[in-house]
């Protein structure tokens, strides 16, 4: 009835941890069909009734117990990060931290320790799209041989608020509002613009949120952030500051803002669909991670606050090391037992990890253990299998709901002399091995009086706002700008705007200026900052645009063809591009495929009219005169042309397709090329150049 698995996990002192996790199948071994009391159903095709039309007996406990399954199948949503898609895979330590953590999973180069990831959209409900403009979870649980650690973190490497006592009403002011329940999935509306226009310390984010950060072309092409400033422990007690950074190999790619509300439209679930297809045809999603290290000194060098969430350290201050490698190499068995019911918490760290008193951290560490309680109904939500430790877990916790386990002994407390678990009535403490928290001296001084108070620096809402804007491309300030205005265009309470654009005249006269002039409102008065803000350098890495990888490798090129089409042509794009390390993805305006010029039927992988070009990163258009007329007239062929175009992606084109190109128009530039190696080497890029030309960069 069940298979097993054994999970293994090799620990840094080399030794080798086990654990076995059924896997239950929805048939007996033999092939039946079983009730839950593992009782063989005769039919599962009609109730039991009386008489051929008769009424359906209450005594049907195969109906009866099949629809009571069936009516509590569901199960709360997370309140944020409802929608979110999982992977198995493993994390590689590339060397010996040992010299800064004792944490287990970093001792030895070469170790490998189990992960599970969940990436996720913030705002939206679990059935909403995946292309919304919003922040997206990154949220790894390591399964170390010294106990689980998680790193919930997110692509953004701060936070909107510094406290958390205001999180609640930061997620009631961007989650649908709460007497029309809407909108799904968007931040721009009312109740969301408001809350953030009275709350400076939300600008810095704000600005992350309305760049392209905020848009991934795909889970595996954007980074994770711990966000908060952790600490990392020696053997010998000594500590260390530490951010955590996620560095996707392939580089961080981010699609345009109309591409992203088409993709929308194109598919519900492109990033869902997009991880699960590389996992499963082997093509490993990879993120480096990197920490960033400081002591006391340097934090007190700063003019801003490490246990800020609204802050981050410029990596050209402070250089990113290269720590280890995750490597997402199994898709999900069960998308419920796994991906919905895998539990992180950020108060899940190991012995050689600590925490700093972030007041945002802080109130974390109780929110998500509460939360699993509500969401999965039990206590002893850490035995699924998906949360369960791959190391031993023993204590004297005992009973509650769901009750997984079978505790034997009679000693069900510590100390005792029984001897149930051992000759000394363990489980005991282990004062060497066991998590000691750090005493934090350095903090200490800061402790004393109980106040509800913020800290002097924590004032500063503007200053990394601003390095952020001036860090930015041209287009990508564009990018912003728009966003602002895309934004409070659909605010419709007339004193937020003005609000928000006061507030942005303290990060860059000049952005606030394009926003109210794409709104079409007087530029307001400056707000009064509660500190003034200062000049800090540009951190170049913080582009999308300047740090991105050319390479196919994770991108796709849409090969539209038809009947008629030159089958050399397509065969030899498909080989290029396949060589390049990327996937060409076949489209015709039928899906069974079109009949090329040596008369074989070439078989699509997606249709016209359902494989929009926004899907796909290059598009090849492969046609013959009388394919290219054909098509002149199929508004599908003409948008997918016209969108490739002003999406700013390569377009590759057989001579007989140009009427095509010139009815979507296109107009010639260094992205529009013929079919040729240039259209592969072009495909790894976006022609940015071109944007001024497809539309307004105010
Ligand atoms: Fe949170 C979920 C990331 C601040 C309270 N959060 C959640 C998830 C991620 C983050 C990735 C989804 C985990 C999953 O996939 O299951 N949250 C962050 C980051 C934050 C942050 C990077 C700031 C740096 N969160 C934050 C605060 C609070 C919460 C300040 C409350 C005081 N977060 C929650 C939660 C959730 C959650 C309500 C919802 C579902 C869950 O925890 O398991 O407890």
């Amino acid at each position: 009835m069940a298979d097993i698995k054994t999970f293994t996990t090799t620990r840094g002192d080399g030794g080798e941890t086990h654990q076995q996790v059924p896997k239950q199948s929805s048939h007996d071994a033999e092939g039946h069909l079983t009730t839950d009391q593992g009782i063989r159903i005769s039919d599962n095709q009609n109730s039991l009734r009386s008489g051929v039309r008769g009424p359906t007996l209450l005594e049907d406990f195969v109906l009866r117990e099949k629809i009571f399954h069936f009516d509590h199948e569901r199960i709360p949503e997370r309140i944020v990060h409802a929608r979110g898609s999982g992977a198995h895979g493993y994390f590689e330590t590339y060397e010996s931290l040992s010299d800064l953590t004792r944490a287990d999973l970093f001792q030895k180069a070469g170790q490998k320790t189990p992960a599970f990831v969940r990436f996720s959209t913030v705002a939206g409900g679990a059935g909403s799209v995946d292309t919304p403009r919003d922040v997206r979870g990154f949220a790894v649980k390591f399964y170390t041989a010294a106990g689980n650690f998680d790193l919930v973190g997110n692509n953004i490497p701060v936070f909107f608020i510094q406290d958390a006592m205001k999180f609640p009403d930061l997620v009631h002011s961007v989650k649908m509002e709460s007497d029309r329940a809407f909108p799904q999935a968007a931040s721009a509306h009312d109740t969301f613009w408001d809350f953030a226009s009275l709350m400076p310390e939300t600008t810095h984010m704000l600005m992350w949120a309305m760049s392209d950060r905020t848009l991934p072309r795909s889970l595996r092409t954007m980074q994770g952030f711990g966000v908060h400033t952790f600490k990392l422990v020696n053997a010998r007690g000594g500590v260390t500051f530490v951010k955590f950074h996620w560095k996707p190999l392939l580089g961080v790619q981010s699609t345009l803002w109309d591409e992203a509300l088409k993709l929308q439209a194109a598919d519900n679930d492109f990033h869902r669909r997009d991880l699960w297809n590389a996992i499963a045809k082997g093509d490993f999603p990879e993120y480096e991670l990197g920490i960033q290290t400081f002591d006391q000194k340097f934090a007190d060098s700063l003019p801003y606050d490490v246990l800020d969430a609204t802050k981050i350290i410029p990596e050209e201050l402070r250089p990113v090391r290269p720590i280890g490698k995750l490597v997402l190499n199994r898709n999900p068995d069960n998308f419920f037992a796994e991906t919905e019911q895998v539990a992180f918490c950020p108060a899940n760290i190991v012995p050689g990890i600590d925490f700093t008193n972030d007041p945002l951290l802080q109130g974390r560490l109780f929110s998500y253990l509460d939360t699993q309680k509500s969401r999965l109904g039990t206590a002893n939500f850490h035995q699924l299998p998906i949360n369960a430790p791959k190391c031993p877990v023993m204590n004297f916790q005992r009973d509650g709901q769901m009750q997984m386990n079978v505790p034997t002994g009679r000693a069900n407390y510590e100390p005792n002399s029984l001897g149930a678990h051992g000759e000394d009535g363990g489980p005991r403490e282990c004062p060497v091995t066991g998590f000691v928290s750090h005493r934090g001296r350095a903090e200490a001084d800061e402790q004393g009086d109980k106040l509800r108070v913020r800290a002097e620096l924590f004032a500063d809402h503007y200053s990394q706002a601003r390095l952020f804007w001036r860090s930015l491309t041209d287009n990508e300030r564009a990018h912003v700008a728009s966003a602002f205005v895309f934004e409070l265009s659909k605010v419709k309470l007339e004193q937020i705007p003005s609000r928000m654009v006061a507030n942005l005249r303290n990060v860059d006269d000049e952005l606030a200026q394009r926003v109210a002039d794409g709104l079409g409102i007087d530029l307001p008065r400056m707000a009064k900052p509660a500190r003034e803000p200062i000049d800090l350098d540009p951190s170049p890495a913080l582009s999308i645009q300047r740090n991105m990888i050319e390479t196919l490798k994770g991108r796709s090129v849409g090969i539209l063809y038809a009947d008629g089409s030159d089958g050399g042509s397509v065969q030899r794009v498909v080989k290029a591009v396949k060589d390049a390390g990327g996937t060409p993805v076949l489209i015709a305006p039928k899906i069974g495929g079109a009949e090329l010029s040596d008369g074989k039927t070439l078989k699509a992988d997606g249709q016209l009219a359902g494989t929009p070009s926004q899907t796909v990163d290059a598009v090849a258009i492969v046609l013959s005169e009388a394919g290219c007329a054909a098509l002149m007239n199929e508004s599908a062929a003409v948008q997918f042309v016209a969108d490739a175009f002003v999406h700013l992606k390569a377009i590759g084109a057989s001579i007989e397709a140009r009427p095509l190109l010139d009815k979507a128009g296109v107009v010639a530039d260094a992205g529009v090329l013929g079919l040729d190696r240039a259209f592969i080497a072009a495909a790894k890029k976006r022609f940015w150049e071109r944007e001024p030309q497809v539309r307004t960069l105010a």
